[in-house]
């Protein structure tokens, strides 16, 4: 018989332990991070069923951002709502399906201490084409959950206290980190290579980047030593920003002449993704200034975002956004 790991650190059992480090530690996180991973776990089930049972195509609804919305974009929202909400560690839910923010009334149920800012279902135009998508979330402190507002959201992203994404591909993986790291499901800790000649983005808007972009583009591409880098770039933020994690380069969503502000949002797509970034060794900037410490002015705000390997923030780029990226 092989000698089969059975002292199983899960999840929750990885989190508890590291938060037992912060001497207030009443479990609250542990206890939220649980009902986080159970909604991710419905959820990969869902996706795996979803050519069977008829979950994908459009739900005949659009979300606040316009976009068509997909049946697992709402069952992956609901699942979410409905499983923090009745973590009853929660007072203020941002998700990219709702207009407003969720106040959660806790009494009775517990601390409701915390807020989470979540994408539940990241990519899911990709839905179709059967290429990983996610969940991004981030998770911020609440001071007064008695009076909780959408101002306890507002905040720099380097306020959050927690942030992660689940990718639903061939496997489900949870990538999370507290401050203390990154780490998988697996709980393998994860540090980003320091250099990998690799850059992700839309090519195809290209045309309306301004002259920074392309030059730092270009200089990648076209590089004095020869060696240009490649291109890959999937159009789902986790599968792109989860192959940069493993394999190293960088991830670009610019602003250009077409969205002044970038496509990504701020709150639960950039914030959670640089902080993981950052935890990892990495870095995550505007393309001027780091991401996390922005302080959002509105809960469905965007922001342009270059993340990756430090070392393929400093080669080779044009000067300006050289002085732009390093921060
Ligand atoms: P584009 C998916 O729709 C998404 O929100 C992110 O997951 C992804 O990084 C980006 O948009 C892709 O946008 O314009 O390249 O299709």
């Amino acid at each position: 018989m092989d000698n089969i790991e059975t002292n199983l650190i899960t999840l929750s059992r990885h989190v508890l332990h590291d938060q037992t480090r912060h001497s207030n530690a009443r479990g609250d996180l542990t206890l939220l991070l649980t009902s986080i991973q159970l909604g991710c776990k419905f959820v990969a089930s869902q996706v795996r069923r979803s050519g069977l049972a008829n979950l994908t195509g459009l739900a005949g609804k659009t979300n606040v951002q316009g976009e068509d919305v997909k049946k697992l974009d709402v069952l992956a929202n609901d699942t979410f709502i409905n499983s923090l909400k009745s973590s009853g560690r929660v007072s203020v839910l941002v998700s990219e399906e709702n207009e407003n923010e969720i106040i959660v009334d806790s009494k009775g149920l517990g601390t409701g201490k915390y807020a989470v800012v979540f994408d539940p279902l990241d990519g899911s135009s990709n839905i179709d084409a059967g290429v990983s998508i996610g969940t991004i979330f981030g998770i911020y402190h609440v001071s007064d959950p008695a009076n909780a507002s959408k101002r306890d959201v507002l905040k720099a992203g380097k306020e959050m206290v927690a942030a992660g994404y689940a990718m639903y591909g061939s496997s489900t993986t949870l990538v999370l980190t507290t401050g203390n790291g990154v780490n998988g499901y697996t709980l393998d800790p994860i540090k980003i290579p320091e250099r990998h000649k690799i850059y992700s983005v839309n090519e195809g808007n290209s045309l309306f980047w301004d002259e920074p972009t392309k030059e730092y583009f270009n200089s990648l591409k076209f590089p004095a030593d020869g060696k240009p880098y490649s291109a890959r770039y999937i159009g789902s933020m986790v599968a792109d920003v989860r192959r940069t994690l493993l394999y190293g380069g960088v991830f670009a969503y610019p602003a250009d002449n077409k969205s002044k502000n970038g496509k990504l949002r701020l709150l639960y797509e950039c914030f959670p993704m640089a902080m993981i970034l950052e935890q990892a060794g990495g870095k995550a900037s505007t393309g001027r200034d780091r991401i996390l410490d922005i302080v959002p002015d509105d809960i469905h705000a965007r922001s342009p975002i270059v993340l990756g390997s430090k070392l393929d923030f400093q080669c080779g780029v044009a000067p300006d956004m050289s002085d732009k990226v390093k921060n």
